[in-house]
């Protein structure tokens, strides 16, 4: 860290300089953390935040850019997101598996590294543990003998791939089970990492000591083999998440850092100091998402770290209130499923290869790295769906980003070519560079990057033109750079591109600018069916079909299409009905796809439930201010039932107005707050609107991270006119239930 004698002596130094003057002269030392003092003011803060720069191993995990996660383990069989941490562990009966084939499909979609649950909420670990009987040596899996980490492991290794693990510290078999460590109120003592066990010994003769309690203990244990046993370890996960908590059980994550930063020196720790969750777990990016975070204590020193979930994180206003400015990236973390487990290939949504595509260009070029999680299916492969997008999605990434257009043009030596240590270092204020081509080219996406690793990102807002008609356009503009910033605008030929910096913290160094034209597809669409039950078929309604992600963007590129569609669950071709007018369905699911000039873009699927215009709700047990039961029902999960009780049973029952042969429901949480998302409930039934009985248990996991709509299958079909859903359990704690939308559906 910067000491204050060294940093005032060099911000004098700075007031007296002209905007001409050679910024080396005033060379403040980068470091990863840079702490304010109280006789920093608001500008030498922003000096400050513009030489806070990634640590080696934060920088080489920024440039692996795309890569993968893998969630796999009991609840791939129960079908569940989160375990209990009771199931036995012969149910994770798996005959086969194929490491090979997923890091094949991995590096297939230019993914450079991949992170394993070794051990999920539940406690299951799916390594050979000396630790624990709760895991895959008590399983079927080659007669309790297999080890998943270490197929795995082997096949990264011939597939070029770098390996993580997520090692889950919340625990419900600790938790659950009567001997577990979990919270057992255990002493804190001095304990020797690793705990030698009788026939099991260790080639790395490393040892620690730590004043921990067992759980700590066990968990250090862990860690150990994790990091020592399957080859170099580049990235541990922590995750945030706990179903249940014990004994006021804490962790002494600082404990766990000193034996990853000796056992794993290339590894980059997330969910602490490193690396950050992007705040949702949707694939949303932020328009400015800023790397250099400002910290009220040393992150090197702290022992937890709260998620960071709000809009702007590092703006100027947001750094002027910092006591410590640090640099942690975010990792933009979904799945390529509904859900992070596999559950079947018939229901479970698969994001489109259009879909992922989007992400990437907004993560990976809104200065985050992209972890998409790939969950193995019950036979331990990946998916056939899934493969094929991973497929597409990396033919479009090399094909797109794979080459680029500005070879051989002429500007700026520092920024021009591959080397991204070059750069070009631009004066404070407002900048430019511009780019000659040879000859015109055609582009519709422009990558620029800052030397993060030297310089800190110091851009915050910025501009692109192109030369058209003898005279400069504008065709995108966008706020920070960082590492890497991926503008995208409707295609524009032009031999001549201009980048104005239009503000910037310091002297912003640009070290790469590269052209690249995407091929457009078909466009996206989205299915909507209003409360009367008229389907709608139209292209997805963000500009170009994509999200923006900071992007200044006008125009559509979404012409000239046509829309196939089917409405008997079969997938449409180039011979299904065309689309041209809304339509009525009484319940069931539509299936659409964009074509241009015979070529399909991505179907989209909408399951619909019945029709809800005839119902009327007959009852719930309270509600709060406006939010009574109607809005459970009214086709718009902006608004939602909440109830006023805080006794955690709550209801609402509802008239269908007739008797339908019900085959499940779905439930979409409100997401206004992450309050009354029901975990656990009962569906309920009457043949009079009076009385009810119980007719079925429900359980959704996982819903303040990712407030989706779950849907629930009952075990054989309901015969109802009068159905309602009573709260058990509510998420976090919760005390009061709410829910945004219910359908129910028909076969
Ligand atoms: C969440 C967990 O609760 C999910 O199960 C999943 O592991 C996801 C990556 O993080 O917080």
């Amino acid at each position: 860290m910067i000491k204050l004698v060294q940093y005032v002596a060099m911000v004098s130094l700075l007031a007296a300089c002209s905007q001409k003057s050679e910024p080396n002269a005033l060379v403040l030392p980068v470091s990863n953390t840079i702490e304010v003092t109280n006789t920093d003011s608001n500008d030498s803060i922003l000096l400050k935040a513009a030489h806070v720069v990634p640590t080696a191993n934060q920088y080489e995990a920024l440039q692996n850019e795309f890569i993968a996660f893998i969630h796999f383990g009991p609840n791939t069989f129960t079908r569940m997101e989160w375990g209990n941490g009771m199931e036995d562990p012969k149910i994770f009966d798996l005959q086969n598996l194929d490491t090979d084939q997923w890091c094949k499909a991995m590096k297939d979609a230019g993914m450079k590294m991949v992170i394993f649950t070794a051990k999920h909420h539940d406690g299951f670990v799916l390594w050979q543990s000396r630790y624990t009987e709760h895991g895959i040596m008590s399983s079927p899996f080659k007669d309790g003998k297999g080890d998943v980490l270490m197929e795995l492991s082997e096949s990264c290794k011939k597939y070029g791939l770098k390996l993580g693990v997520y090692l889950s510290p919340a625990d419900l078999f600790q938790i659950e089970n009567k001997d577990g460590l979990y919270g057992n109120l255990s002493d804190y003592t001095e304990r020797t990492i690793p705990r030698q066990v009788e026939g099991r010994p260790f080639e790395n003769k490393t040892t620690f000591t730590f004043r921990v309690d067992d759980y700590n203990e066990y968990f250090l244990n862990q860690l150990f083999e994790l990091l020592t046993e399957y080859g170099p370890i580049h990235e541990v996960w922590f995750d945030g998440a706990h179903p249940k908590r014990k004994g006021g059980q804490t962790y002494n994550y600082l404990a766990w850092k000193e034996l990853i930063r000796a056992l794993a020196p290339k590894a980059v720790i997330f969910g602490k100091e490193d690396i950050r969750w992007c705040g949702n777990e949707a694939g949303k990016t932020r328009d400015t998402e800023w790397n250099v975070i400002p910290y009220q204590d040393d992150p090197d020193q702290m022992n937890s770290f709260a998620d960071l979930t709000d809009e702007s994180l590092g703006n100027r206003e947001d750094l002027y209130k910092g006591k410590f400015l640090h640099y942690q990236q975010a990792e933009t973390n979904t799945s390529i499923r509904e859900g992070w487990f596999y559950r079947d290939d018939e229901d479970q949504k698969v994001r489109s290869t259009d879909d992922v595509f989007d992400i990437y260009e907004r993560s990976v070029g809104g200065n985050s790295t992209f972890l998409l999680n790939i969950p193995p299916n019950r036979d331990g492969e990946f998916s056939p769906t899934d493969v094929t997008v991973l497929e597409e999605v990396g033919q479009r990434i090399s094909e797109t980003y794979g080459s680029n257009l500005l070879i051989g043009a002429k500007g700026p030596k520092g920024i021009l070519g591959n080397d991204l240590a070059s750069f070009e270092l631009l004066g404070p204020g407002a900048q430019e560079v511009v780019i000659e081509t040879n000859a015109p080219i055609t582009l519709n996406r422009l990558a620029i990057q800052e030397a993060i690793n030297t310089h800190s990102e110091r851009v915050e807002k910025h501009a692109l033109d192109a030369w058209v008609d003898n005279t400069w356009k504008e065709i995108a503009a966008a706020t920070n750079i960082g590492y890497k910033r991926i503008l995208r605008f409707p295609e524009v030929t032009t031999q001549k591109l201009r980048i104005r910096i239009l503000e910037s913290r310091f002297h912003p160094a640009i070290a790469s600018v590269s052209a690249h034209y995407y091929k457009a597809r078909p466009p996206q669409l989205s299915i909507e069916r209003s409360v009367e039950g008229a389907v709608t078929i139209s292209p997805k309604k963000d500009s170009f079909g994509w999200k923006p992600h900071g992007e200044d963007i006008a125009g559509n590129i979404n012409s000239g299409y046509n829309i196939r569609f089917s409405t008997d669950g079969s997938e449409p071709t180039t011979a299904s009905e065309i689309y041209n007018l809304s339509f009525i369905i009484p319940s069931g699911e539509v299936k659409a796809v964009a074509e241009v000039n015979g070529k399909l873009g991505s179907v989209t699927s909408e399951l619909f439930g019945i029709v809800k215009k005839d119902w009327k709700p007959v009852g719930e047990d309270s509600f709060e201010g406006d939010h009574a039961a109607i809005n459970a029902f009214d086709g718009n999960p902006e608004t939602y039932w909440s109830s006023a009780d805080k006794s955690r049973k709550n209801y609402i029952n509802i008239d269908l107005g007739k008797e339908y042969a019900i085959t499940g429901f779905t439930y979409t949480p409100q997401t206004s707050s992450s309050e009354g998302m029901i975990e656990r409930g009962v569906v309920r039934i009457s043949t009079d609107g009076k009385s009810w009985e119980n007719v079925e248990d429900f359980q959704f996991g996982n819903l303040i991270n990712d407030p989706t709509t779950r849907t629930h299958m009952f075990k054989s079909k309901i015969k109802a006119r009068y159905i309602g859903i009573e709260s058990k359990v509510i998420a976090g704690n919760g005390k009061t239930s709410a829910i945004a939308e219910l359908d129910f559906l028909l076969d």
